[in-house]
């Protein structure tokens, strides 16, 4: 037995060089043997990999051994979405230039990933900062715009005053800039806008088909899609005096049932008739500037307290000509969604409800659970909110009196639309996808202005549009803008001095196709249609759940719009979807409630102290590992310390891969624990068990048939398991199987039957570590006497005959005479003990060579073969 410990440290490099020469893992496309596309979402190179990393990418490396070993051609490339703010931060921070810092960054996590032992094809990789990348990001913009999926519109942003740019609405924090603290104004820009809201019902209605999605996934699409059904109706307007005005207001409603509880009506302060209204009503500029210094998000303004202005207008009711309802304008009317107006019901909706107590408006109840009193039922402080079963009626509203809310939606819709007042509307809360930024670290967007053409798209010969380098960030806003030549340039149409497009594009452009690109990352054009053809879709996706809604509904919308210009032939890019759990960790403290690094943490009896202060510690909860709480814990000191086989183990051990898992040391040191008992093990068995190669003696019986059965067993399950990406479950099996190794090697006088079960069951034991712990794994290999190496094995087959436990033992005959048994599952159609039985070496040597006639087969007894 060795006792020599097992030393990651010099292995796992030696393997890892291996397979690099071996070029193990450089997927080429051939079309005779299945694919499978395993891709986990990259990372953004931040500098350095995180533990969310580690078990992310562990995951699919599982994943992409495990199929490669069933003999699946496998994809599973690596690359780096490398544009986006962090790197301008630095720039303006540090002085180090976006580009410089993206690419040192990038090499830094290159190498820690590599140290993993990932069965990556890494001669696919690129970083979406090349601009090798992003001029077919460029092209294909240009064939989108040709192809009407592209639109230039002036909306409104959030404006940060001092930096003078616009932000994102998770940059405006309590109405003010995140990163200069000025109140944040709305501004209208012209910007492109890629145009998702056409495929809304699309998008929504094939989520149905994305049946290996999370259900939780699928359900934040179709939330975010919001397909609403509801009506479009006109009220007419008229002035305090009563007296009818041109124009008629259309608001959109989902609740035209709830039409004779409306008390007011509210409009956008962007809508065209409040700016219309403003220079004659005082007081209305100064609340339009009010709400716009909300900002954008829907978050701020569902927070914000509900307001309005009163426009003096009214609206007639259409059913109840004897009823005027005041117009407001309103901070909680978006412009962007439905008509940017509605008709208020305070009974019936929250927000309708606290604006009608702030301004005193009637509160009219008109649905109410069946069998309630009209005059008896009122609502006080929370809004009575819709149900649509037979046990709520409407009340209060003449002829929909005792119908259900959808038989009174549908009573108004018909009536409506009989009157000429109004029709059924779909609507989604999904809204074209805003494109633009004013940043430098992005891909420019390739168009130029021209005074007399208007918007000219650059000319695909000259693409790449690329970044320039000397740019500084000395002052705020976009260095674009500020770079001396850099936009000026000549109209491709008329020659004429013309101004490029500073602004760059949203980096999610970058992660909605390089899926598609890693297909064929040389290509001259974007996609390669027969590479694409071949490797596409993704067969498993692997990432987070924070990337449910925005990345993965443009990466759908992509993929159509790929299809549309030609560039692609798929619709949806990711057959399958797993979102895995987060690595979360204690938290510690010193007294004076500063965060501290687990690291610097040691234990002091039943509590924990300063490594180097002595302080006394406590723990805080188990939180997502992030840097604000230092409750992080370094991958490389952790690959540095027990090696990546070790890390890779525990990642996946004990807790279900969907879930949340706690890193603890306790759970690194067993898993190490572990990784040293197989290195024994495995020495054992090559001392005690057959040597490589020797057939299984006739006649097993007893604990050697029951190893082989444990080891078939382990096989199945082990299958499935990794099959279903129940990577917890698969490590269960494997520790179940040492346990009986273990058993098995502590018996004294093994037979010729119990060491070829040995060899059998540790081979297949190293085998099925392999995707988890490949290193450990191909050194074990060696161990047991093998030249070649494990990334090269077949998966093991179950033998069926093994596995079950409902086994009968059937005797085998040869021309009536008794020539062998098997044990085979009950019940088995005669054609497999058939086959089963003509398999037996006892039934060929009987046979000699003979012919067989046929077989008759009585069911779990007997089997006889007879020979012509
Ligand atoms: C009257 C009503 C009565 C409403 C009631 C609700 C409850 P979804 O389902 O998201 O489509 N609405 C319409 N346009 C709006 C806008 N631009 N800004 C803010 N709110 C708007 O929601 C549709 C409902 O949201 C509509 O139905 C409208 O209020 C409001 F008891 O009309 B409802
Ligand atoms: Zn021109």
């Amino acid at each position: 037995m060795s006792t020599e410990r097992y030393n990651p440290r010099d292995t796992e490099p030696r393997w890892q060089q291996a397979w690099t020469e071996k070029r193990a893992f450089e997927a080429r496309h051939d079309p005779s043997r299945p694919k499978y596309y395993v891709l986990e979402m990259f990372p953004y190179p931040s500098g350095r990999i995180h533990m969310g990393h580690v078990r992310n990418y562990t995951m699919g490396d599982v994943l992409a051994r495990y199929r490669r070993a069933l003999g699946y051609n496998v994809l599973h490339p690596m690359g780096w979405d490398a544009f986006g703010m962090p790197a301008e931060n630095a720039a303006i921070e540090r002085g180090v230039h976006p580009k410089s810092w993206t690419y040192d960054n990038i090499a830094a996590m290159r190498g820690q990933l590599k140290s993993l032992g990932l069965s990556l094809d890494w001669s696919r990789e690129f970083a979406t900062c090349d601009p090798s990348y992003y001029r077919h990001e460029q092209e294909m913009f240009v064939d989108f715009i040709k192809a009407g999926l592209v639109e230039r519109k002036v909306s409104m942003v959030n404006w940060d005053p001092v930096d003078q740019t616009v932000l994102a609405n998770e940059q405006v924090i309590d109405g003010r800039g995140w990163r200069s603290g000025a109140l944040v104004e709305k501004r209208e820009l012209a910007q492109w806008f890629l145009k998702i809201s056409d495929y809304s019902e699309e998008l929504l209605t094939a989520l149905d088909d994305l049946k290996t999605w999370p259900e939780k996934v699928r359900l934040m699409q179709a939330n975010w899609i919001g397909r609403s059904e509801g009506m479009r109706f006109a009220f007419t307007l008229e002035d305090d005096n009563g007296k009818q005005v041109g124009d008629k207001l259309t608001v959109y409603t989902t609740r035209h049932d709830t039409i004779f509880g409306a008390s007011f009506c509210a409009l956008s302060a962007d809508h065209p008739l409040v700016r219309e209204l403003e220079p004659a009503l005082p007081g209305l500029a100064e609340f339009r500037r009010e709400v716009a210094a909300l900002g954008t998000s829907e978050e701020s303004i569902e927070r914000a307290e509900k307001k309005g202005f009163p426009l003096k207008l009214y609206a007639r009711h259409p059913f109840r000509p004897e009823v005027r309802l005041p117009v407001y304008a309103a901070n909680f009317v978006l412009m962007g969604y439905g008509e940017g107006a509605i008709f208020g019901c305070p009974a019936h909706d929250q927000r309708d409800l606290d604006f009608a107590r702030k301004y005193g408006l009637p509160v009219i109840p008109v649905v109410a659970p069946k069998g309630t009193d009209p005059s008896q039922f009122a609502v006080g402080d929370e809004a009575f909110l819709e149900k649509e079963d037979d046990q709520t009626v409407l009340i209060n509203s003449d002829f929909l009196d005792g119908m259900t809310v959808p038989e009174a939606k549908e009573a108004i819709a018909r009536r409506m639309e009989t009157a000429g007042m109004g029709e059924r509307k779909v609507n989604f809360r999904l809204r074209d996808w805003g494109v633009s930024r004013q940043r430098y670290w992005g891909c420019p967007i390739p168009v130029i202005h021209c005074g007399k053409c208007g918007v000219v798209p650059v000319p695909k010969k000259d693409l790449p549009v690329t970044l320039p380098e000397d740019v500084t960030f000395d002052r705020p806003g976009n260095p674009l803008l500020h770079h001396p030549t850099w936009k000026d340039t000549t109209c491709p149409s008329c020659g004429g001095k013309a101004r490029r497009e500073t602004d760059t594009f949203d980096t999610f452009i970058d992660s909605s196709w390089y899926f598609a690109r890693f297909c064929s990352p040389q290509a001259p054009i974007p996609v390669d249609r027969a590479e694409a053809k071949y490797w596409m879709p993704v067969d498993q996706y692997i990432g987070g759940v924070e990337h449910a809604i925005l990345h993965l509904l443009y990466s759908r919308f992509y993929a159509r719009a790929m299809t549309l210009t030609g560039h692609l032939d798929l619709k949806e890019p990711f057959a399958s979807l797993f979102t895995q759990g987060m690595v979360v960790h204690e938290t510690f403290r010193t007294a004076a409630g500063e965060w501290v690094l687990p690291a610097e943490v040691a234990r002091a009896g039943e509590g924990y102290v300063h490594a180097r202060t002595g302080e006394k510690i406590t723990t805080g909860g188990i939180e997502k590992m992030s840097k604000s709480k230092k409750n992080v814990v370094d991958p490389e000191a952790i690959i540095e310390r027990y090696g990546a086989d070790t890390a890779r183990w525990f990642v996946l051990s004990d807790t279900p891969p969907e879930r949340d898992i706690e890193w603890t040391e306790n759970g690194v040191e067993g898993a190490f624990r572990f990784v040293q008992r197989v290195w024994r093990l495995v020495a054992d068995i090559q001392q005690k068990g057959a040597s490589p190669g020797t057939k299984a003696p006739a006649g097993i019986a007893g604990d050697a048939l029951e190893l082989r059965r444990t080891t078939h067993l382990a096989v199945q399950a082990m299958t499935e398991d990794l099959g279903a990406l129940r990577f917890n479950r698969g490590i269960a099996r494997i520790y179940e199987l040492a346990n009986a190794l273990q058993a098995a090697l502590q018996k004294n006088d093994l037979d010729d039957g119990m060491r070829f079960a040995l060899r059998e069951a540790g081979e297949a034991f190293v085998v099925l570590m392999a995707p988890m712990m490949p290193h450990l794994a191909e050194e074990c290999w060696q161990v047991l006497g093998h030249k070649t190496l494990v990334v090269d094995r077949p998966w093991p087959k179950a033998d069926p005959a093994l596995t079950v436990s409902d086994e009968v033992t059937i005797a085998v005959q040869v021309n009536g005479k008794r020539r062998d048994e098997i044990r085979l599952p009950k019940g088995l159609p005669n054609a497999k003990v058939e086959a089963a039985v003509l398999a037996l070496d006892n039934v060929k040597r009987a046979l000699d060579g003979k012919p067989v006639r046929k077989v008759v087969v009585v069911m779990d007894r007997i089997a006889n073969v007879v020979s012509g």
